[in-house]
């Protein structure tokens, strides 16, 4: 028997715990899960395969399977407060996917926010099933950066969408269902939310939640909900009664339509997240990934009203959000580049970065930590400036090429490294020694 520690795999399990420990992990839609949910993941229950639902199923053997299942099911519905909870999808696109197949025939019309504006990509972007399959046509949010209602409700009445999806990725404001609900029913549309983003927030109490106003919800299970990677759909009173049809029919779209046998040791996981959303202790970190969200915006000199902040770097430069991703990495801090609303420079090489706090206050960091992180990022952009994005794009390669060694070189950088290395590798990190 070869040893676990001689394999490769393991001393690269090492070295990406060392960079989870010493770094600071920032991108909005990443966590820590607790050592529960790593051992329900690691847990012999990936042995099984049990194609079906609970009390039907293809194989035997499946008496412990239905429980484990059963059971994540029932914590969905007991924490969301709804009739119908699914957990077998093995992540959010295919659970989103799974909904589109179940509301909708191919090329009926469905409604998302732009991916530009902060949308997501299986709400009808461009080269996703969902544009390719069905025929997509997109909102966008104002010159305020918050969603464009007025011409939401045009678009709707000029399309007459099947689904509308209300749901975001880079939104750093709270989203008001009412409004969607309102504009859904005046063309008849199903509304569904994907709040995977936000799902913590929502048990928290931080933001509203859509469960009145829309007929289904879809979240990922491994964002703010701080759980493995998979997904959980559930259908809401309101969707029960607009179609008694779609449990079954959003079953048949998760198997046979996509997928086969459950990750089972995946839907265990979800559980043990799920019993930790219901406790107390889960609202107060809920509470206190918004509060840090907003004092790190405040000292970026921006607003949140969530998890995460979209910072425009259009004072540093041109199309600086690729030079900020690599500069704020080599000094220990892990945020993603992005677009912003009405983006100058290129979907590539776009102008800003999306950061926030879901994985910071995981580790047990606060309010007054977040200033510190925020003059080191301050510091990060300092070291940026005039490295501009060219705006001919056959000058763009070798560009990059010069920038990356210019900063991996650059001293500063590697000074505020060793300063985020000695204070991350304070707080703990489930599973990290
Ligand atoms: N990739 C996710 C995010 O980072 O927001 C969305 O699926």
């Amino acid at each position: 028997m070869v040893s676990s520690m001689a394999s490769k795999v393991f001393k690269l399990i090492a070295e990406e715990a060392r960079r989870q420990k010493y770094g600071l992990e920032m991108i909005p839609s990443e966590n820590y899960v607790s050592s529960n949910v790593l051992r329900a993941l690691g847990s012999i229950l990936t042995n099984k395969y049990s194609e079906g639902f609970p009390g039907r199923r293809y194989y035997g053997g499946n008496e412990v399977i239905d429980k484990i299942e059963n059971y994540a099911q029932d914590l969905a519905k007991k924490l969301f407060g709804v009739p119908v909870a699914l957990v077998q999808s093995y992540s959010g696109s295919p659970a989103n996917m799974a909904i589109t197949m179940a509301v909708c025939n191919p090329r009926d019309i469905v409604m998302g926010l732009s991916l530009s504006s902060g949308g997501h990509l299986t709400h009808g972007a461009h080269l996703s099933f969902s544009s390719i399959f069905y025929t997509a046509v997109n909102y966008s949010v104002g010159k305020d950066w918050k969603i464009d209602f007025e011409e939401l409700e045009t678009l709707a009445k000029k399309h007459k969408p099947k689904l509308i999806w209300v749901g975001t990725t880079a939104y750093p404001f709270k989203l008001d269902y009412k409004k969607f609900r309102k504009i859904a029913d005046m063309v008849d549309a199903t509304l569904v939310a994907d709040i995977s983003h936000i799902t913590g927030l929502i048990i928290g109490g931080v933001h509203t939640s859509p469960v009145p106003d829309v007929d289904i919800i879809m979240t990922t299970t491994h964002k703010t909900l701080r759980g493995p990677r998979g997904a959980i759909i559930l259908v809401t009173e309101r969707g029960l009664a607009r179609d008694p049809e779609i449990k079954a029919k959003i079953e048949r779209a998760i198997i046979p339509g996509i997928q086969g046998g459950p990750h089972n040791h995946q839907t265990a996981a979800i559980a043990v997240s799920l019993e930790e959303a219901l406790r107390p202790s889960f609202k107060k970190y809920a509470i206190a990934v918004a509060k840090n969200a907003a004092v790190l915006a405040k000292e970026l000199g921006t607003v949140s009203e969530t998890h995460l902040i979209l910072l425009s770097l259009t004072k540093y430069g041109y199309g600086m959000g690729y030079q900020a991703q690599y500069a704020l990495e080599e000094a220990g801090i892990t945020v993603n580049k992005n677009t912003i609303p009405g983006e100058p420079a290129s979907p590539f090489y776009p102008s800003g970065i999306r950061l926030g706090t879901p994985a910071l206050t995981s580790r047990g960091m606060k309010e007054e930590d977040m200033v510190r992180i925020a003059g080191w990022i301050k510091r990060v952009l300092e070291e940026i400036k005039g490295l501009d994005l060219p705006k001919k794009q056959e000058e763009r390669k070798d560009f990059l090429k010069e920038v990356k060694e210019k900063i991996h070189e650059n001293k500063n950088l590697k000074q505020i490294r060793k300063e985020v290395e000695k204070f991350a590798g304070k707080f703990p990190v489930p599973g990290i020694q």
